[in-house]
This record gives structure tokens, sequence and C-alpha cells, in this order.
């Protein structure tokens, strides 16, 4: 049985892989899992049928028989799950190191990094946007100081790859063309090494292809 996951239909992004569902396709690339996408529009997503799946109108769900869930990142853990020793090393203690790496990614990283995009994107025209945005860069700025000094001069956060890469990666990639990642070449090379896997490459051009099929 293939697992379905929606997308947006017209995703803001426009193709750059940077809606969430990038880190659901790029973890069934990786495992070799095909799996359908159906595309949902904005309006679509805050009716009924979708709210039954993702509580709060959003994208991406996943879909496999009877199980429904939502959230990426545990969508990726059950995934990697799934499929034990591609995304998550079967030895327990590495397995755990490389779940609390998945944590560290959405729970420590994620914040300042989005906070800090969201108020590029929606804030930039009111009267404390200019005072605020260096407290904001500041604070992104601290994790990935820290962050980027962890990483070292390692391939991977702890070992070999693994789903803690995975989302950290996707965190990452928001912060984009804002500039801030220039000053971490270790994290950029990071980036860059995940993004050459052919499982991320595959993902992202099935992203993409919807974008591009949208546009006409
Ligand atoms: N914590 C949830 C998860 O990880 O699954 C968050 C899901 C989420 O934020 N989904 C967004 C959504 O459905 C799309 S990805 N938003 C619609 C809504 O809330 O009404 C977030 C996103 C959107 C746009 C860009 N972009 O344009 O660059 C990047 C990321």
């Amino acid at each position: 049985m293939r697992p379905t996951i929606t997308a947006f239909k017209t995703s803001p992004d426009r193709g750059r892989g940077l809606a969430r569902d990038m880190a659901v396709r790029w973890a069934l690339e990786e495992v070799g899992q095909p799996y359908d996408t159906r595309l949902v529009t904005f309006a679509e997503m805050k009716a009924p049928a979708h709210l039954a799946l993702q509580p709060f109108g959003q994208i991406p769900t996943y879909q496999d028989g009877d199980l429904v869930l939502f959230e990426s990142a545990a969508i990726v853990l059950h995934v990697a799950e799934r499929h034990p020793g591609v995304l998550l090393p079967v030895e327990p203690d590495a397995r755990a190191r490389a779940i609390a790496w998945m944590f560290a990614a959405v729970a420590t990283m994620q914040p300042p990094i989005v906070e800090l995009g969201m108020a590029a994107l929606v804030e930039r025209d009111k009267p404390w946007f200019e005072a605020r945005q260096p407290l904001l860069e500041h604070a992104a700025r601290v994790r990935l100081d820290q962050l980027s000094a962890r990483l070292g001069e390692a391939d991977w956060l702890d070992g070999p790859f693994s789903a803690g890469d995975l989302v950290m990666v996707t965190v990452l990639r928001r912060l984009g063309a804002s500039g801030v990642l220039d000053a971490y070449p270790t994290l950029t090379a990071y980036i860059a090494r995940a993004e050459a896997r052919p499982a991320f490459q595959r993902a992202f051009a099935a992203q993409r292809a919807v974008f591009e099929a949208a546009a006409g």
C-alpha cells in the first residue's frame, strides 16, 4: 500500500521546497517508499474533511491504510521507524541521539529561524520592524553559532546521515536567501551536502513539478 501525503496545490514558496511536505517527501525518498500526493487548496485545508486529518488545517498529512498522521517531523519519525537502519540507527543509544536531533531541530533551532523569516515576510511595513530585526537575527545567530560549533568538521550531526540531519537541514533551509547563513560556512556546506543527496533531489523535483504545473 502506498501512503498518500498532502501538499499545497499552489505553494507560497514558489517551488523552493520550503513548505513542510518537503521533509516528508525527502524521508520517503530516503527509505525508497513510493507515495501519492494529494494537492489541496487553502480553502480545502480549512474544510472539515481536511481538519479531520490535520486539526490545524495545514499540510502535510500522511495516510497509510487506517493510519492518519500530521506534523511533518512526526511523519518523518514514523517513516524512519518503519525502515530501521536507514534514517534511524538500529543501535538504541544512537537511535535515541538521532531522535534528540530531530527534537533539537524543531524545538530549539526552528523557533528563532521561523520568527526571523516571518517578521521579514509580514512585518516589513510595521513601525517596529527596523528595531526588532537585529534582536531576531541575534536570537537566530546564537543557535546557529552553537550548531555550527557542534557540527565542527563532521559531515553529519551524529555519525551517518539520519532523520536528525534531515529535519535539521529542512529547518535551516528556511533561512534561504536571508543572507544569515553566509557567516556560517560549516552550516552552508552541511546543507549543500544534504541537498546533494539523490533522495533530496528527487523530493525537490517532485515538489517543484507541482509548482511548474500550476505556473503553466
Ligand atoms: N508543525 C507543522 C508541521 O511541521 O507539519 C506545521 C505545518 C505548517 O506550517 N504547514 C503550513 C501550512 O499548512 C505550510 S508549510 N500553512 C497554512 C496555514 O497554516 O493556514 C509552512 C511554510 C509556508 C510557506 C513557506 N514559504 O512560502 O516559504 C514556507 C513554509
